[in-house]
């Protein structure tokens, strides 16, 4: 039976493929496209082609022959004979390069659907294979606490372009196992990804010895709780960005937990990372945080370049929360810092400060060149809210004579020897998802009411009346990117329309919440009559976000007074930056009195039961 089946197949294939067989052999370069047009995510012989059945075809794990009829017309050098679909001409599979891409009725770049996945994709792990969703609108978007990367890549010579990628818990691209010369997004409009929202893995990751001569760039990746980019464990000469503006990733705004670019480990040597904007909206003109620093170069990782000597190659390292560049580690050394505006806009003229140094090279960091003495090797750093350049007492850089770098002032004010060891980082930061889409203008609630004025960007307030998140967030609705809440040490997040990724219970009056703002907005918000003289909250140790419940003008020695002993520092986030206020410290702490309903950020340091006044 099965030699019948198979006699059949081919004379019925001869029959009506004799004019494809006569193509001349020029012809041969294939480019069998295979056209994803489901937001499914089976594999099922079914009406239509997913991006796994895509996938597992572009890698030889589904065979041609194995599709129904709907799903061979969507493979663009097969076609149907009879019984079997057969690509008479071209072959497919591990053997040969195919691109997916994405039908425009199922995939309308105007209104984005998405790909829920329900487990990790296929791993490319033939090579030459590319997804492709330039010009579609995709959204990948994957269930939190799944481990693997959305996209697992060990092969060479793979493209992942055009896509959104959100929700990937644990990261979006994952690039290992010695894959060499593969891209993550492109130089030509809609070609970057945008990887967003995603969970505690690093967003692209390139890892391994041998992984070597990969390329990043044309991305926005932001608010995510890991690291935008990082490369580790004896990566090679992998380039994040390029010298023309196409080239230029956006990777800014991850949360509190979450740098810039991150280079890591021994043997990790000759990577480039250069024409980026990290840590600024994409117009380079406002912050757009990363929680942590900019760029880490740690662990050992050698001979690595961040910028260059022409204008393209420039970085613009500014806004993040922590170091703007920090580099540290013994075996450290030999990186090169070059050309860049770290603590800036991105055309020079502004501040845009890093909350710490603009550079800092760490404990044991050796022999590590910040700026240069030809043409265009100097670094502008300046505004930065520590040090321009910070070197730890054991560590060494090269700061060449002749190097253009501009200092800033150091803030100078020393953290007293009693704060215990995190810094506080009030700011975590997602953006928003593409352009943020107008709303009509909120109605302001009846009822007693208070107005905020937010201007872009990461602002720590507190709630006054009693609803869920999206009720609070309502007098921001369209402005505002993600909200967060810190519960017990972690972090709840919100984001608008997104369900599937968000974790916020309903508010109380006066929990605070850092919520990132896109557009100016005043915030009408509903006051709730207050109930009682007095609340109660229950502390652990760590750092607590909470809000004033008191009367407007209190100083900060009486409104913390409850949990006196019990507390090492407390922060307010304002417009100006962080207040800070140390027990005992008047010499060195700047905050002024606060006000019913201020937000305040307190680093406890034994559990106390904090028994606070509400004022009428
Ligand atoms: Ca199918
Ligand atoms: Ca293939």
């Amino acid at each position: 039976m099965k030699r019948l089946a198979l006699m059949l197949l081919l004379v019925a294939a001869l029959a009506t493929s004799v004019g494809l067989l006569l193509r001349p052999a020029t012809q041969a370069s294939p480019d069998v496209a295979i056209t994803v047009n489901s937001t499914a995510d089976t594999n099922t012989r079914d009406s239509v082609m997913t991006l796994r059945e895509a996938m597992l075809m572009a890698t030889g794990d589904l065979a041609v022959a194995d599709l129904s009829f709907e799903e061979c017309q969507q493979v663009s050098s097969a076609e149907w004979s009879l019984l079997y679909c057969w690509s008479p001409v071209f072959p497919i599979g591990s053997g040969t390069a195919e691109t997916i891409v994405f039908d425009t009725s199922v995939f309308p770049p105007v209104s984005p659907a998405t790909i829920t996945l329900g487990s990790a994709l296929p791993t490319l792990n033939t090579g030459g294979d590319t997804v492709d969703g330039t010009s579609t609108g995709v959204i990948v978007g994957y269930t939190p606490q799944i481990l693997s990367p959305c996209f697992d890549i060990t092969s060479d010579n793979n493209t992942i372009k055009g896509l959104e990628i959100n929700g990937c818990y644990g990261g979006a691209v994952g690039i290992r196992g010695g894959a060499e010369g593969n891209t993550v997004g492109g130089s030509s409009p809609g070609e970057g990804n945008v990887m967003s929202h995603g969970g505690e893995g690093d967003v692209v990751e390139i890892s391994g010895s041998g992984t070597d001569a990969n390329v990043v760039k044309g991305n926005y990746i932001h608010s995510n709780h890991g690291n935008g980019v990082v490369i580790g464990s004896g990566a090679r000469d992998n380039t994040v960005g390029g010298s023309n503006p196409g080239d230029r990733n956006v990777i800014s705004g991850q949360t509190i937990s979450g740098g810039g670019v991150a280079i890591a480990g021994s043997g990790t040597r000759g990577n480039v990372v250069k024409g980026n904007y990290i840590g600024t909206d994409p117009s380079g003109t406002s912050p757009l945080s990363n929680g942590q620093w900019g760029v880490f170069i740690t662990s050992g990782a050698q001979d690595n370049t961040i910028g260059g000597s022409s204008p393209g190659d420039r970085n613009v390292i500014s806004g993040n929360l922590q170091e703007g560049v920090f580099i540290s580690g013994s075996g450290t050394t030999g990186n090169v810092v070059r050309g860049n505006y770290i603590g800036t806009n991105a055309s020079g003229t502004a501040g845009l400060p890093n909350g710490a140094q603009g550079v800092a090279i760490g404990v044991g960091a050796q022999d590590n060149t910040i700026g240069g003495t030809g043409a265009g090797e100097g670094n502008l750093i300046a505004y930065n809210e520590d040090d321009g350049v910070w070197v730890y007492s054991d560590a060494t850089a090269t700061d060449a004579a002749g190097n253009t770098s501009e200092f800033s002032t150091p803030m100078a004010v020393p953290e007293p020897t009693l704060t215990p060891s995190p810094t506080p980082s009030p700011t975590a930061s997602p953006t928003a998802t593409g352009t943020p889409s107008p709303t009509a203008t909120p109605t302001p609630p009846a009822g007693p009411t208070r107005t905020l004025q937010w201007a872009p960007g990461w602002h720590n307030a507190a709630w006054s009346g009693a609803s869920t998140p999206a009720e609070v967030f309502a007098c921001a609705a369209g402005k505002y990117a993600a909200a967060y809440r810190l519960v017990n040490g972690s972090w709840e997040r919100y984001f608008p329309d997104r369900p599937d990724i968000s974790n916020m219970g309903p508010l109380a009056p006066y929990d605070a919440f850092l919520i990132l703002i896109t557009q100016p907005v005043t915030c009408t918000m509903p006051v709730a009559v207050a109930s009682g003289s007095s609340r109660t909250l229950q502390w652990g140790v760590g750092w607590q976000n909470a809000g004033w419940s008191g009367a407007d003008g209190t100083p900060p020695e009486q409104a913390f007074a409850c949990a006196a002993g019990n507390y090492a520092a407390a922060y307010r986030f304002t417009d100006a930056g962080l207040e800070r206020y140390f027990p005992g410290r008047p010499d060195i702490s700047n905050m002024g009195p606060l006000n019913k309903y201020d937000a305040f950020l307190i680093l406890v340091t034994a559990p106390v039961s904090c028994t606070m006044a509400i004022a009428p």
